[in-house]
């Protein structure tokens, strides 16, 4: 990888006016307030920046304003997937030209394209943007299990870095980085972070780092200094909001925390639901309680 893009990279959310459209004034201010807090990285326009629900004009301008905000201080990861290769090609050579230090793509998915296709899909992506690239493996939202054979064979491309690894299965995650240390692992569910960076990540990427992102980079700090009792704690204390958070809705929810520290709330597009006062008062205190 060009930068060195390890550590803690928060998939950023999007956040929207009271009319639905991005509010990019709020997508700055985020950003410098993940910054402050210490976030080592981006991870932009993915499943908690609700990708596939904006427009592809949308998806560019965010990854601009990011850059822009950003200002080279942490390295920003462009989520550039879609079901088509072509389309995928276009965002990642519009990512390139803006500045990211790598992209990122699911697997193309909804009509169940065969394991030779998927990997002809990174290929043709990789070859085609010519960026460091990082493979986004979420078994559960796109329905495709891989192997390790499989993933070890989707990541054999020479420009691809990096793995991205949603996944509640460990053990793949701890082979990966056993056969390829070459690699960066991210650990892709949050609440399984500590697990994640024992069995060998070397860092993590997720939706609820946007909210406490003080805990998490807490956590790996404990991690690093082996300090594993500490970092327990912090994990278990983190497990305690996403029980929360997975319960009302994670896209929602996020931001609804985020809320907690000045940022306006707008919920997500639809069909995302807006979440209920009631529910919304649960998250409030929740917040209190652990993380204020
Ligand atoms: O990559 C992440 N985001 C989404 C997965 O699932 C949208 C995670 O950060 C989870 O949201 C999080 C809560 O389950 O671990």
């Amino acid at each position: 990888m060009g930068k060195d893009i390890k550590g803690l990279l928060a998939a950023l959310t999007t956040p929207y006016t009271p009319s639905g459209e991005i509010d990019y004034k709020q997508l700055r201010e985020i950003v410098e307030f993940l910054i402050r807090q210490g976030m080592n990285g981006f991870y932009v326009c993915g499943s908690t920046g609700e990708a596939f629900l904006l427009t592809d004009e949308e998806r560019k301008k965010i990854v601009e304003v990011v850059v822009n905000q950003v200002a080279g201080r942490v390295p920003v990861v462009a989520h550039i997937g879609n079901i088509g290769t072509r389309k995928t090609i276009e965002l990642g050579l519009h990512a390139k030209a803006v500045g990211v230090d790598a992209i990122s793509s699911v697997s193309p998915f909804y009509y169940k394209f065969s394991y030779g296709e998927i990997k002809s899909y990174y290929d043709r992506v990789a070859d085609a943007c010519e960026l460091p690239m990082i493979v986004y493996n979420f078994p559960s939202l796109v329905g495709t299990q891989f192997s390790i054979e499989q993933l070890e064979g989707l990541l054999s491309h020479s420009l691809i870095k990096g793995l991205k690894h949603t996944s509640q299965d460990l053990y793949q995650l701890e082979r990966i980085k056993n056969r390829r240390s070459d690699l960066v692992v991210y650990n892709g569910f949050d609440e399984m972070l500590l697990s994640g960076l024992i069995a060998g990540a070397d860092g993590g990427i997720g939706s609820t780092y946007n909210c406490m992102p003080q805990l998490y980079i807490n956590l790996l700090d404990h991690f690093k200094a082996g300090d594993i009792e500490e970092a327990k704690l912090l994990q278990s204390k983190a497990n305690h909001v996403i029980e929360y958070i997975v319960k009302y809705g994670v896209m929602q929810s996020v931001k609804v925390l985020l809320g907690c520290y000045g940022f306006e709330d707008n919920g997500c597009r639809e069909p995302f639901k807006m979440l209920k006062e009631e529910e919304k008062k649960v998250l409030q205190q929740v917040f209190k309680q652990y993380l204020s």
